[in-house]
């Protein structure tokens, strides 16, 4: 591609560096360390270049007498001091940042896995685990620590504003440390390939302020208030949802899917990716291979009329 070219498509690129997953404008105390690394690094690489190609060209046009004794000092110094005391000074840099944003303690734990395509979350508190998903909330100031794992293939688990990058992995739990300093609603995403509907595996991060958090923790812990005759939850289960979906409070226990107990309290629908509306909840259920191909949800075109407006107000009454 000419230099031209590039330059054309700069603008776009730089477009991508900005909004709620910019880890350039850190919102989290490991974000900010990786930040700083990447300026120092950048700079630095800058400033070593300047002087690889001053001393290029410095060599070109000077005639030094002793050419070769000079040669030999500069391969010494340049070629073998130099570099290995700046990469052995970022390489303990580096593991010192590594080490600071995989804790062993935070002030609260909450564990994710990673499933195809969407992410089960479950806060560990003083009265047993609180299951939901797709939709991450921490206090701000807090550092909150995740224990990953995978259900299925490698995954990877990124929140670009507030922090790192940490694989999960089958069989093995990771850890990853995050520490807001900014309210607000930072992007989740997925950053390891795998497979169909990668790109659609998103979550949000809402950091919310302390004594709100626990308001909201709270009522997440408390199972779906639901009245068995409701017409909506009868399609529910007739269609056999539950098979798949937990809603807390009910008889439909299924593991497969995101638990649903506390669904329409998300901000999105399908693993970060559509905003909560009756409207994208119907197309949900109905035409799937549209709205998220590939997944391990079946579509159900042939729940039309009542039935379909029933079930859609069941699922967003469940806050
Ligand atoms: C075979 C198992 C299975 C069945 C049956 C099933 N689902 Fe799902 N459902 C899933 C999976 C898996 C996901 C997550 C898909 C993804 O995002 O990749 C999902 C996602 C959802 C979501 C989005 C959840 C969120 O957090 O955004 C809703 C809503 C939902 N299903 C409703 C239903 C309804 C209503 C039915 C019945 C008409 C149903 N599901 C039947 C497996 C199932
Ligand atoms: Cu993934």
């Amino acid at each position: 591609m000419s230099g031209r070219k590039v330059l054309f498509l700069l603008p776009f690129l730089l477009a991508g560096c900005s909004g709620r997953h910019n880890w350039l404008s850190a919102a989290g105390e490991e974000a900010q360390r990786v930040e700083h690394l990447f300026w120092v690094l950048l700079i630095g690489a800058a400033v070593i270049w300047c002087i690889v190609i001053g001393a290029a060209v410095y060599a070109q046009k000077a005639s030094v007498p002793d050419r070769e004794q000079q040669a030999r000092h500069f391969i010494v110094w340049g070629g073998a001091v130099f570099p290995t005391v700046v990469v052995g000074a970022l390489l303990v840099w580096g593991l010192v940042i590594l080490k600071d944003i995989t804790p062993n303690e935070g002030d609260r734990t909450i564990r994710v896995d990673g499933e195809r395509w969407w992410w089960r979350v479950v806060y560990d508190t003083d009265d047993g685990p609180v299951p939901t998903a797709n939709e991450i909330r921490i206090p701000l100031g807090e550092t909150a620590l995740f224990k990953l794992t995978a259900d299925d293939v490698i995954h990877s688990f990124w929140v670009p504003s507030l922090g790192g990058k940490m694989d999960m992995i089958p069989g093995r739990e990771t850890q990853l440390a995050l520490t807001p300093q900014k309210l607000g609603n930072w992007g989740g995403l997925c950053a390891e390939y795998c497979g169909g509907a990668h790109a659609l595996m998103r979550f949000d991060t809402v950091v919310m302020e302390p004594d709100e958090f626990d308001a909201w923790l709270a009522a997440q812990a408390q199972p779906a208030t639901v009245d068995p005759e409701d017409e909506g939850y009868q399609v529910f289960t007739e269609e056999g949802c539950g098979s798949c979906h937990t809603i807390r409070g009910t008889d439909s226990i299924g593991p497969v899917g995101p638990d649903l107990t506390h669904f329409a309290s998300r901000e999105r629908l399908g693993a970060g990716i559509y905003k909560m509306t009756p409207d994208n909840v119907s197309d949900w259920i109905t035409d799937l291979d549209n709205m998220k191909p590939d997944i391990d949800m079946p579509s159900y075109p042939h729940i039309n009329g009542a039935r379909l407006e029933a079930l859609v107000s069941f699922l967003m009454s469940l806050e």
